[in-house]
């Protein structure tokens, strides 16, 4: 994560700081924190009892990335150290790899790509089958929160028809209007279910062998949350056995997906290397917000964004 050196700038400015390039491996970053009282750090570091025991010193552990299911809040909470990320920002690039993958599963454009460069067009080979238009389609957005809206707005820009399931069940305020269903009927009606859930306990596995069983044969599904929040065996067994068309996924229980993984080359997934944010513009805005983050607490204030906010009453 190399940091721009308009915020290398800012951070030196405001603190003895060190940029270290390590990778975001515990044992990478641990030997490098002993004196440190901010850290920013990608979102992917583990961050538990461990990390936080090698930096006694530590206020605030600043993710770059909106989700904190690496992070023991509970644990980071008791010891009084903010733990902090980056919503909003991101939203607009999760949505777009979302509304990319709906159209080229729908329109089954990677079978395209594929007939023309094996040549087989050349060869006057017959072409994939007829795909299926976007708009008219139903899309069953698990998640309503801040990513989950922007696919709404951008499907629906498409003419698709959008409903939700979520833990509250009208759209919130200023958010697409779409309908709420529970998870079952939700899974029965729609062309295409895209998960826009945070992992946490109660998300874990939430899309498994049941779940899958209730989605038409015909459908399909849209991983850019996180990988445990599926049952990536029986999804693998459901796509196997035709329960669902297919799926597009950017996210792996194991990331990197091990390299003898099948479900990454079954021929009707469609992977990606959890690249959703990996754009110049948002990754930008994602540090920036983090720089924010971690200068704020550092400096005794609120900073834009934070888990556990409740540890900055407690600090004082
Ligand atoms: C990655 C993400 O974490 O924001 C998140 O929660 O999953 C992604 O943006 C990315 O690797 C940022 O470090």
């Amino acid at each position: 994560m190399p940091l721009e050196e308009e915020f290398k700038e800012r951070i030196a400015a405001a603190a003895d700081a060190r940029f270290i390039p390590v990778s975001a491996r515990q044992e990478d970053v641990i030997p490098h924190i002993a004196d440190a009282e901010g850290v920013l750090v990608s979102n992917m570091l583990k961050a538990d009892a461990a990390l936080f025991d090698a930096a006694p010193k530590l206020r605030v552990l600043s993710g770059v990335g909106v989700g904190y299911d690496n992070a023991d809040v509970e644990e980071a909470t008791s010891r009084g150290i903010a733990i902090c990320n980056t919503p909003g920002v991101l939203s607009g690039a999760v949505a777009d790899l979302t509304i990319a993958s709906i159209i080229m599963l729908l329109r089954r454009l990677l079978a395209h790509v594929d007939y023309v460069r094996s040549g087989a067009w050349s060869r006057r080979e017959p072409g994939p089958p007829l795909s299926h238009d976007v708009t008219g389609k139903v899309l069953g957005i698990v998640g309503y929160g801040r990513i989950g809206r922007e696919v709404a707005r951008r499907a629906q820009a498409l003419g698709m028809e959008t409903v939700f399931h979520d833990v509250f069940t009208e759209a919130p305020e200023g958010a697409p209007l779409s309908a709420y269903l529970p998870l079952d009927e939700l899974l029965q009606r729609s062309d295409v279910v895209s998960i826009h859930v945070d992992l946490n306990p109660t998300t874990r596995h939430m899309f498994s062998a049941e779940q899958f069983k209730l989605m038409r044969p015909d459908a399909y599904l849209i991983n850019t949350s996180r990988g445990p929040v599926v049952d990536q065996a029986a999804l693998t067994e459901a796509l196997k056995a035709g329960e669902l068309a297919g799926a597009a996924l950017d996210v792996f229980e194991v990331e990197p997906v091990p390299e003898d993984d099948e479900i990454y080359r079954l021929p009707n997934v469609i992977p990606f290397n959890h690249m959703a944010t990996a754009t110049e513009e948002t990754r930008k805005a994602m540090r920036g917000l983090a720089v924010d983050n971690m200068l704020a607490v550092l400096r005794g204030e609120m900073p834009p964004a934070i888990v556990n906010p409740e540890v900055l009453a407690l600090a004082r």
